[in-house]
């Protein structure tokens, strides 16, 4: 009997805490020779946070967990950074990931390997549940379900394949009516609360910069054509203090409308408006802001830049 830690990176997002909820109940129940805890260390994001507390689900979770594990699972990572201290490389016997680009199979050379390119990885776990005729709970349903439109950013055509929509349907029909586009709508109402009322800490948790040369932040909500107009000021002050602090030369915000689906964009200074016009084929106004006709990720605009 070995004890096995199922987990995503620390701070996880909605992806990660669904991939590991709903594959423990998998695992325990088709492997009882071993024993599958479901850990999250750090503090969940948002939407995840909103479906744990509306569907009391944190039970089938342990936070911060300090028992000795024989082996690990990771999901909706493949890196061994940003992962908890607790995991030893060496011990992985699992990874769950859909990101291209990964050195998996160096860092965990002992591990099975599972990278796909769908648009999130809840999707590979409802296909897992599916593959072995495993019912799902309506709590990893939840999840699951909550986690695909997440990560799909409302499903935006370029993100979300046909797996991930495949999937949906079938969280949908398990669930017998319970879980409706309304409960998307909720969860992402939700975030977008949260955004608006902790904007310099969410602008700081997802940014990324490249020392002496560039940093973008992102932002994921609704009507955020209305933040960016109100808050414009702020939002130019916690750009200016995140250059700083990461020495970037050149700094972005990329503000992601889940219900328009289209990007804004903030660029304070001209050379970047400029850098930024010319990648993206969009016009600045005078305040520094730009509009994409389509929602566009921080990864897909690097290459742009390039
Ligand atoms: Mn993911």
């Amino acid at each position: 009997m070995s004890l096995v830690l199922v987990t995503p990176k620390i701070n996880p997002d909605l992806d990660g805490v669904a991939c590991a909820y709903a594959l423990v109940k998998i695992l325990n129940a088709n492997d009882p020779g071993n024993k599958y805890l479901a850990g999250i260390f750090g503090e969940p994001q948002s939407e995840a946070n909103f479906l744990l507390e509306k569907f009391q689900l944190k039970s089938g979770l342990v936070f911060d967990p300090v028992d000795h594990f024989d082996q690990f699972i990771i999901v909706d990572a493949s890196d061994i950074i940003g992962m908890p201290q607790a995991i030893r490389a060496l011990d992985v016997v699992e990874v769950i990931d859909h990101r291209s680009v990964t050195q998996a199979k160096e860092l965990f050379p002992q591990a099975k390997i599972q990278i796909e390119a769908v648009g999130a990885a809840a999707t590979l776990i409802v296909e897992k549940a599916q593959a072995l005729e495993f019912s799902l709970d309506l709590g990893s349903l939840t999840l699951l379900f909550g986690a695909i439109y997440s990560n799909t950013l409302n499903l935006q055509p370029s993100i979300a394949t046909e797996r991930d929509l495949a999937a949906l349907r079938f969280c949908e029909e398990q669930s017998d009516g319970k879980l409706s586009p309304q409960l998307v709508a909720e969860m992402f109402n939700y975030k977008t609360k949260y955004l608006d009322d902790h904007l310099g800490e969410v602008m700081a948790s997802d940014f990324k910069g490249f020392t002496g040369s560039l940093g973008i932040a992102q932002l994921e909500g609704f009507d955020l054509d209305d933040l960016v107009a109100t808050r414009l000021v702020e939002i130019k002050s916690i750009l200016a203090r995140l250059q700083i602090e990461n020495d970037t030369r050149r700094i972005f915000l990329n503000a992601c409308d889940l219900n328009r689906g289209h990007s804004i964009f903030v660029a304070p200074g001209k050379d970047t408006e400029l850098m930024l016009a010319k990648a993206l084929n969009v016009s600045f106004d005078t305040n520094g802001v730009a509009r994409n006709d389509r929602l566009i990720l921080r990864k897909q605009i690097l290459p742009l830049l390039e």
